[in-house]
This record gives structure tokens, C-alpha cells and sequence, in this order.
């Protein structure tokens, strides 16, 4: 099972270039923490993203919620992210058709594709939404998680839904790196009698609504604590947004440290202690 497998023989097996880069960081690290850095100006951004740097893998934007959002924040976290050494994801949740897609990764403003390493996505507008995305992620390197779950109350990402979306992924195996998920959904409890191609492939679960101190938000989100998410659910990826910069324009640096180390501390723990199980 992955889940008994150290990041860093995942990240020697994997076919993916950017899901290797993620798994080689977890493991050079000890690290399964992103940062989740949802605030509205670019020097808040980039502050979070400095302070928060050295104890994660990863920190996941919404590029979109950023006031004075120009090209320069884009090299300047990039530059952030040479200096610690984390992937960055756009937490972009693309959901229209292929072709609208691929325009709205690669165009616009923001040119997701030309510095977001990892993506995601629905599958609600059918595998076409994969095609168009890869056409332009694929031949730049990139990765796509799929949504195949999600962490708020009552949310419609579930049963028949979920495992379309591992079906879909395996079929896109050289871009669909893993899944957005409370569990791990790429193990069936089932099986179709013969192996499907891409079965038993390697796929990155990547789990928000992770928090310590907190069971919700008011607004839907509902958290579990890294010891659930990784240990108990065998999820490898914990993300924190709140927990760690605060809300608002976020905490004072002292005070993301603090937290990140200690989310960065709880994730690793309860994945030493899966690897033991
Ligand atoms: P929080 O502050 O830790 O609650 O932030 C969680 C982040 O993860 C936030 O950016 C959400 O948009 C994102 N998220 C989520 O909370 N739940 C989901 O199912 C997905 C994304 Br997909």
C-alpha cells in the first residue's frame, strides 16, 4: 500500500516530474505541510509565504483574491520559492470545457500555467476539462490534482462522483498527479477482476480542512487534525490556511513560525507513525 511507502521512494518511482519534486521536498524537509496563503495583498502574500517557507512543501494560492496582483508577485514567489525550496499550487478549481480551460490557464491576467506547478479541478464538465487542460500543463511540466472530494459541509464531491474521478485519472496518467481528498480514494475496496491501466499508480492526496484549534469556520469548512488526515485517512498532503497565517492580511511572522512548525511537527509525526502502523 502507498501508505506503508516513505515519500522518498514515491518520489524515485513517480512518473510524474512534478509529483517527484513534491515528494523529494516532503522527504528532504520532513514536511507534508502547505501553506494555504488566502489573503488579498501581494506583500501579505509574500510575507506569509517568507515566514512560512522553510517548514513546508508547498504554498497553495488563490491568485484571483489579490488586489494588487501584477507580474512582479509572480517572480517575487517564485524567487521565495527557489530560496526554501517549495512547489507552488494554484488553487484555481477550473470547471468549464476544455477549451475554455486551456485559455484560461495559460491567458489572462494571471498566465497560471507559466508559474503555478500544480493546478486543480473539476470533473464536472466531463474528461474534455483534462484534455485542455493538459494540452497546456503537460508539455510545460505541470501537475493537476483532482477534486474528487472536498472538506465543507454537506459538499456534492462524493460516492459515484469520487470515483469517476479516479477513473478519469487513470487515464490521464502523465498529468493527473493525484487528488484533492479527505482519504485515500485511489484504493478500492473492490475490485473489477483484472487491473485497469494506471492502476496501482502513485497518486498524491492533498487534503485541506486541516486545523487544531478549530472544528469549523461558520461557513461550511469543517476541520480534522493532521493525525486524521495522515495517519487515520492516509492522506499525504495536510493543507492549513487559518491555522497558520491567521486570516485577515494574517499573523505576525513570530506567530506563522510558531504555527507552521507546529502543524509542520503534527504532520510528520502521524506520518512517521503510518509508516510504523
Ligand atoms: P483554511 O483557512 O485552512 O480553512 O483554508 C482552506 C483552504 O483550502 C482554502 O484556500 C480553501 O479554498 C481550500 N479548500 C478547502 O478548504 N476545501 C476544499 O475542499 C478545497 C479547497 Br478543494
Amino acid at each position: 500500500s502507498i501508505t506503508k511507502r516513505t515519500y522518498g521512494s514515491r518520489a524515485a518511482a513517480h512518473p510524474i516530474p512534478v509529483a517527484q519534486q513534491l515528494l523529494a521536498c516532503c522527504e528532504r524537509k520532513q514536511t507534508n505541510l502547505c501553506v494555504s496563503v488566502d489573503v488579498t495583498k501581494k506583500a501579505a502574500l509574500l510575507r506569509i509565504a517568507d515566514a512560512a517557507g522553510p517548514y513546508i512543501c508547498c504554498v497553495k494560492t488563490h491568485i484571483d483574491i489579490v488586489e494588487d496582483f501584477d507580474q512582479d508577485l509572480v517572480k517575487q514567489l517564485q524567487a521565495l520559492a527557489e530560496k526554501h525550496d517549495f512547489l507552488i499550487w494554484e488553487d484555481r478549481k477550473f470547471a468549464d470545457i476544455g477549451n475554455t480551460v486551456r485559455l484560461q490557464y495559460s491567458s489572462g491576467i494571471y498566465k497560471i500555467a507559466s508559474w503555478s506547478h500544480i493546478t486543480n479541478a473539476h470533473l464536472v464538465p466531463g474528461e474534455g476539462i483534462l484534455t485542455g487542460l493538459a494540452s497546456v500543463g503537460q508539455p510545460l511540466g505541470r501537475g493537476l490534482l483532482l477534486l474528487a472530494e472536498m472538506s465543507a459541509k454537506g459538499n456534492l464531491a462524493t460516492g459515484e462522483y469520487t470515483a469517476k474521478n479516479v477513473e478519469a485519472a487513470r487515464r490521464f496518467p502523465e498529468f493527473v498527479m493525484g487528488f484533492v481528498a479527505m482519504r485515500r480514494v485511489d484504493e478500492r475496496e473492490e475490485t473489477a477482476g483484472g487491473v485497469a491501466p494506471g492502476e496501482g499508480a502513485d497518486y498524491v492526496i492533498m487534503t485541506p480542512g486541516v486545523g487544531l484549534d478549530s472544528k469549523g469556520d461558520g461557513m461550511g469548512q469543517q476541520y480534522r487534525t493532521p493525525d486524521e488526515v495522515i495517519k487515520q485517512s492516509g492522506c499525504d498532503i495536510i493543507i492549513v490556511g487559518r491555522g497558520i497565517y491567521g486570516g485577515g492580511e494574517g499573523n505576525p511572522d513570530d506567530e506563522i513560525v510558531r504555527q507552521s512548525k507546529r502543524y509542520q511537527e503534527a504532520g510528520w509525526k502521524a506520518y512517521q507513525e503510518r509508516l510504523e502502523l
